[in-house]
């Protein structure tokens, strides 16, 4: 019997989502996706609790797997799918290194975005210590750019599961605070850009823009990132 096809439950505005989703047009994958209201609280439903009892996505269900956070499903969907077998390195160190800018996506990068974003939703962007999130986040963007100084890519050479999983928390932070002074990372962001799998991110980027200045009730800054709708 030919392997189920993989469903992925999704909201687009959230970056762990939209990470899952440029890996999914990259690789061409054939998914089925199911929408999660995360804003009209839809992931307290009971049916979605008993699929993923954290109450977050992305999930992806694929055959008896459940998986319920976003770098666990790009390392599944690359070891399944990129039959090249670059973006998930086969040599241990190089995978190693991957598996560790992942860790700094979810522990550093991404904890951090989300509470700012979090911040902004619970209180208004009025009731925010936006100094206090700069100084959080640039941190975050003085390491990347550390990471950046002897390689051109997050955990190497070349493109790798890394890559994928930072930019779109980079590009939601990116909404906020601009990249100039850290031209490595502003360079690595624009060569992300120019992927065509990015047009993945920028439709929910967008919609999680919009979303966001509405409940906050405030417009993040004209032009800092490319919004672009696919
Ligand atoms: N580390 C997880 C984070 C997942 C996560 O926090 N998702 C958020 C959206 S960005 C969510 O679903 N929040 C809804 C909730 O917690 O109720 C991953 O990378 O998948």
């Amino acid at each position: 019997m030919s392997d189920p096809k993989p469903i992925l439950y999704y909201d687009d505005r959230s970056p762990p989502v939209r990470s899952c989703l440029i890996l999914i047009r990259l690789l061409a994958i054939d998914v089925e996706l199911r929408f999660v209201d995360l804003f009209m609280g839809a992931q307290f439903e009971k049916a979605f609790l008993s699929v993923n009892p954290q109450h977050s996505v992305p999930v992806l269900v694929h055959d008896e797997l459940v998986l319920t956070d976003s770098h666990a499903i790009l390392i599944h969907l690359a070891e399944k799918f990129d039959v090249a077998g670059t973006l998930w390195p086969k040599e241990h160190d190089a995978r190693i290194q991957v598996l560790n800018r992942m860790l700094f996506e979810c522990s550093f990068l991404f904890r951090r975005d989300s509470d700012f974003m979090s911040e902004i939703v619970r209180r208004g962007f009025a009731n925010v210590d936006v100094a206090h999130h700069e100084r959080k986040l640039t941190e975050a963007y003085g390491i990347m750019e550390q990471y950046l100084e002897r390689h051109d890519y997050m955990a190497g050479d070349q493109l790798t599961l890394a890559d994928i999983s930072i930019v779109t928390t980079l590009s939601t932070v990116n909404l906020m605070f601009r990249l100039s002074h850290w031209p490595r990372l502003e360079r690595w962001f624009a060569a992300m850009q120019q992927l065509d799998a990015y047009a993945a991110n920028c439709t929910g980027l967008e919609k999680l823009r919009q979303t966001i200045q509405r409940i906050g009730d405030f417009q993040f800054p004209a032009s800092v990132s490319h919004t672009a709708v696919d």
